[in-house]
């Protein structure tokens, strides 16, 4: 009986193995979740399970307490590996780097090397409704909230009632255990080590007690893998569900609401890491509605917190119109603040300063507040980058951006930084600067509960991505591309024909994002998308009414003279926000690198330009240049196609298909893109299109009319793109 018993659970395990390995939601890993209460014991459960060759040891070594924690080192002599790390975390992190080393083929019978994070905060921000709808969400739903959407109430639109978004009807669901602990897992095995559950538009229901005690379950499955749990709040939570008059943050009372609010969630979840908060952004309540700064709402929620060692990671996502530039806005507001906020408050700022556009430039507020915390945001999630329709491997978009932080603003985002200037000031050694510095890196996730996690296969790279970078961010985009291809497309194969296959998935990855930049907004174009869903382009827009810089013509300035946003410093003077030696490069055009001329520059149609089209470095008129990046675009994603095809036959064949289907939206996409902007524009440039740029196969007057009719929620099926355009 036993034996069959045991027969039995062997092919079950099998079958799940097989049907998993098709829908993607085994992710980068091999085996299962391992369901230990201890961190240890995950570790070994690991290694029992996947490690091929003589057992790893694995060490507590208190005297790595001076590395920042969760570092680790790894040794192997003679084929033997020794993990070690002064904390159990740091020898999981050590069991899974251990692993990945032997499955992407790396040489595990000789190795010396140790680990240690760039920042010590590493967290998902998911922006899950506790109705179960992700905003801006594109792999269905929450896996954290679980109630119905068939109870909310649906617009003619069929979009939300706010109402029901911000006041869920019914009481909270209990994830599923099971799936909530392959998401800590695989956070972990790339060294992810905090999220916040809830979405930054956020309910005040979160912090009820009801919702807090699903909190608790949810941190508890996330302990074991070193997983921290914060939430985010809504500023006027004391008078939504405290009862109180006021949520100004000076008051006495409002004060004593947080405190003993704080002192619950402590006493459920001990570990709990602490608020995200997004204030006076979008219509969300915040310390200005009560004539308070910024400083003095964060401030407030900082003293509740820190006698539980927690913080308050504060947006910078604002843009009240307070200068007629959006782009300026957050660094105006903000910036004067420098100094004023309690060292457990982190400032949270979105790489650029719009909006997590293709391209953007760095926000100029990293650097620019010495004496203030801050953190960068990035979104996983593809809002403006196709949802989960485009293929777009992130890690160069963000390369690009930790590169220009570090160069350009001198910010200290991240440890290594920290640890110079502390050298500079002689307060002790580089390594305890590290770890008394409250440092940390974000990103919008994009998981949710479709079968593959994220949408589709391709997608999990930038969750990948994010965390590899996130644990070192000198990795190069592309190292982390041919590890992440490994483990997941191409685990076990090395043979010829596999690794030709690789270097072309390496190669449609690593071309990915600069395709979407030349056929959605080259040159510095942004936020020409469709309202409100941000699919698809409309740069002819036109809300009556509606805020002038939620309006694709308000960023691109098109007119008879030329295209693009003059913020030099005969324009909005966006340019003098950043370093002086950066200001004076980007505010003449002749020496603003062309990829973001078009975001500093208003340049007539007829200027020469010299820029970068793929490998061609060409000097043509705006207009030209313009046509050229369109076409370049379409021929890239025509490109990622024939890359794709190539692996054909050598990985799994769901996964194959689904991503030729989606390539070919994205390519269809890409016409449309390139035929709705560049017919869009000539109508003010009046310039013919170059001989060598393929003719419009749309009719501008058919795609002004199309609309997509769909949520911030979904992706719009290939039926209905297919039947708009
Ligand atoms: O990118 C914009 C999105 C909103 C989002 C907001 C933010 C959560 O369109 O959906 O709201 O940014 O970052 O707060």
């Amino acid at each position: 009986m036993k034996k069959h018993l045991t027969i039995l659970a062997v092919l079950s395990l099998l079958f799940v193995c097989t049907v998993s390995a098709h829908d993607g939601s085994q992710l980068w890993l091999q085996g299962s979740a391992p369901s230990a209460t201890s961190t240890l014991e995950i570790a070994n459960t690991e290694l029992n399970q996947s490690w091929k060759g003589t057992a790893p040891v694995l060490k507590l070594n208190k005297s790595m307490k001076a590395l920042p924690d969760g570092s680790f080192s790894i040794t192997i002599q003679a084929g033997m590996p020794t993990i070690q790390s002064a904390s159990e975390v740091g020898l999981l992190y050590g069991a899974y780097h251990l692993l990945r080393l032997q499955q992407t083929g790396a040489n595990v019978s000789d190795t010396s090397l140790v680990e240690q994070p760039s920042y010590n905060i590493r967290i998902l921000n998911h922006w899950d409704n506790l109705n179960g709808t992700i905003e801006r969400g594109y792999a269905g739903r929450s896996i954290f909230w679980r109630n119905s959407a068939d109870q909310m109430r649906r617009n003619a639109d069929g979009e939300v009632n706010e109402e029901d978004l911000l006041h869920p009807k019914d009481a909270p669901e209990i994830p599923s255990i099971d799936r909530l602990r392959q998401y800590a897992r695989a956070n972990a095995s790339i060294g992810i080590n905090a999220y916040v559950p809830d979405n930054v538009n956020a309910s005040p229901k979160v912090l009820t007690t009801e919702y807090l005690q699903e909190v608790k379950k949810m941190a508890d499955v996330m302990r074991p893998y070193g997983m921290k749990t914060y939430l985010a709040i809504n500023f006027a939570s004391p008078m939504v569900i405290g009862g109180l008059e006021t949520a100004d943050p000076l008051d006495k009372n409002v004060q004593k609401w947080w405190n003993a609010k704080v002192k619950e969630i402590y006493k459920l979840i001990p570990d709990f890491g602490g608020f995200l908060v997004k204030a006076n952004s979008e219509g969300q309540p915040g310390p200005n509605d009560f004539g308070r700064t910024h400083a003095e709402g964060a401030n407030m929620l900082a003293k509740a917190l820190k006698p539980f060692k927690g913080i308050v990671m504060w947006r910078a996502f604002v843009y009240s119109p307070s200068d007629p530039d959006r782009a300026k806005q957050a660094y105006l507001e903000f910036q004067p603040l420098d100094g004023q906020f309690l060292d457990n408050v982190i400032i949270q700022i979105k790489n650029g300063p719009i909006d997590f556009q293709p391209r953007e430039a760095y926000s100029a507020l990293f650097g620019a507040m010495p004496q203030t915390r801050e953190m960068a945001e990035w979104q996983i999630t593809q809002e403006y980058l196709g949802h989960s329709n485009h293929i777009a491997y992130l890690a160069p978009m963000w390369t690009e951006f930790l590169q220009q932080v570090k160069e350009i603003a001198h910010c200290p985002i991240n440890n290594q930084l920290l640890a110079m200037s502390s050298q500079q000031s002689a307060q002790g050694s580089k390594l305890k600067a590290q770890n008394s510095k409250l440092t940390a890196i974000s990103a919008v996730s994009n998981v949710g509960n479709s079968p593959s996690w994220c949408g589709n296969v391709m997608a999990q790279s930038n969750w990948y991505a994010f965390g590899r970078l996130a644990w070192n961010d000198e990795l190069p985009a592309c190292q982390i591309a041919d590890e992440w291809a490994r483990l997941t497309l191409f685990l076990g194969r090395d043979d010829a024909a596999s690794a030709k296959a690789l270097a072309s998935v390496k190669s449609l990855m690593m071309r990915s994002r600069e395709a979407i930049v030349d056929y959605m907004m080259p040159l510095g174009l942004h936020h020409q998308f469709a309202w409100g869903h941000h699919y698809g382009p409309e740069p002819y827009c036109d809300i009556p009414g509606a805020r002038p810089d939620w309006m694709p013509s308000y960023y691109a300035k098109a007119d008879r003279e030329g295209l693009g946003f003059n913020r030099s410093s005969t324009g909005s003077n966006a340019t003098g926000q950043y370093p002086a030696d950066y200001a004076r490069v980007l505010d003449d055009p002749e020496t603003c690198p062309y990829d973001l001329l078009l975001w500093f520059h208003h340049v007539p149609w007829g200027k020469t330009i010299q820029h970068r089209c793929g490998s061609k470095v060409i000097r043509e008129s705006l207009w030209e240049a313009l046509c050229h990046h369109y076409q370049h675009g379409l021929d890239e994603a025509r490109a990622m196609q024939r890359d794709w095809e190539r692996c054909q036959g050598l990985i799994d064949a769901d996964t194959f298909a689904d991503i030729q289907r989606r390539l070919r939206i994205q390519t269809r996409d890409a016409q449309w893109w390139k035929d709705g902007c560049l017919l869009y524009f000539q109508t003010f440039s009046a310039l013919p299109f170059p001989d060598d740029v393929e003719p419009a196969v749309h009719d501008l007057d058919k795609l002004r009319a199309i609309k997509l009719g769909i949520t911030n929620y979904e992706c719009p099926s290939q039926e209905l793109l297919d039947s708009v355009r």
